[in-house]
């Protein structure tokens, strides 16, 4: 018996990966091996946690933008951010998870969220910095990711990429006012890219010799570049936008390499990195504290609607007795 299991799982695991291999969507009623689902649940869960967390340092200046324009651009851009974050948390749950064990998760410290929102927004410019470099980041990072090889994962991204791509193009035109204002205004937004570059470096994660999940995450076709590789292109692509801006890359070793056809970095301080990882970040304590309390006061909604939910059921049932 235990040799006809042995057999079987053999005869599945070749399956599946003749299906990955040839680029074919691995959908939920799909066989998929144990490591594949835990692995997928751990991104796609600690990238929903970072969209919702990621909505607190821009939310903090939703009453603060400096006219109703830039209030009701970042308002959308914020609820956009939550509506990723359900999306997410939808492609995780066909995986057998729930919504309330990933919050709980996050909420104990066993799921982790994006370094860069432990970060704290002190100025406008922070906010254009944070869609011109955070949000280019995130789409550098998340372009791959449609072609994931989870179908739910992969389809949750085209419909964030296009946002995101929405997102980025508003940051970039903030630094576009704010860099070509007045001295102050100017001097802004160099402090905001000084503060956010190395953290935006940081999202791609640890290089690749130090990544214990890229090899095999590659194999699945789950991240389809490696963390190095994203960062590099975001590096390549950002230098000349900063450029284009008048701002200059706190960077001193920054340099065009022309046989690499790429931009040589300073070194990045892995160090402040493991640091942000391990809940040690700037403003850590409190965006977990803003989370965990936003949890508890909204326990009544749910309640609520649970209750409706429950009492609708019990309607259909009879109605369908009677
Ligand atoms: N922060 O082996 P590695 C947004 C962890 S939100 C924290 O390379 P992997 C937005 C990593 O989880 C954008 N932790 O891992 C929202 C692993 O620990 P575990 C969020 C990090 O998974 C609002 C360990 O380090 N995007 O767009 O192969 C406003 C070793 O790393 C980080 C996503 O989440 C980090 N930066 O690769 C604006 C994208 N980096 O899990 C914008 C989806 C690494 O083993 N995620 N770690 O305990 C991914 O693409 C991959 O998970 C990563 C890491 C590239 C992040």
């Amino acid at each position: 018996m235990a040799h006809d299991e042995q057999t079987l799982t053999e005869a599945l695991t070749e399956a599946f990966e003749a299906r990955v291999a040839a680029d074919a969507f691995i959908e939920p009623k799909d066989w998929m091996p144990d490591a594949y689902r835990r692995t997928l649940v751990r991104q796609i869960s600690q990238h929903a946690h970072s969209e919702i967390v990621g909505m607190l340092p821009e939310g903090a200046w939703i009453a603060r933008a400096p006219s109703l324009r830039r209030k009701a651009v970042l308002l959308a851009k914020v609820q956009d951010e939550g509506g990723h974050g359900l999306y997410l948390y939808s492609a995780a749950e066909t995986l057998g998870t729930s919504r309330q064990d990933m919050t709980e998760a996050l909420h104990e410290g066993r799921a982790k969220y994006s370094t860069i929102f432990n970060y704290p927004t002190l100025t406008w410019a922070d906010i254009g910095a944070i869609g011109w470099l955070v949000d280019g980041a995130a789409i550098m990072n998340q372009v791959p990711l449609q072609r994931c090889s989870y179908g739910p994962y992969a389809r949750a991204m085209v419909r964030i990429c296009k946002e995101e791509s929405f997102h980025q193009r508003q940051g970039f035109e903030i630094m576009t006012v704010m860099a070509g204002g007045t001295a102050a205004q100017k001097r802004m937004a160099q402090d905001a890219l000084d503060r956010w570059w190395w953290p935006s470096l940081m999202m791609f994660g640890p290089p690749d010799d130090q990544s214990p999940n890229t090899a095999q995450s590659i194999r699945w076709r789950i991240k389809r570049e490696s963390n190095d590789e994203l960062r590099q292109k975001f590096v390549d692509v950002t230098v000349p936008q900063a450029e284009a801006l008048g701002l200059t890359v706190p960077d001193p070793d920054l340099r065009w390499n022309a046989a690499r056809g790429s931009y040589d970095f300073g070194a990045i301080d892995w160090a402040e990195f493991a640091a942000v990882v391990r809940g040690e970040g700037p403003v850590a304590k409190e965006r977990m504290a803003a989370r965990r309390a936003a949890w508890d006061e909204g326990a009544w909604v749910r309640e609520a609607a649970l209750a409706h939910a429950e009492k609708q059921a019990a309607r259909a049932a009879e109605r369908a007795a009677a």
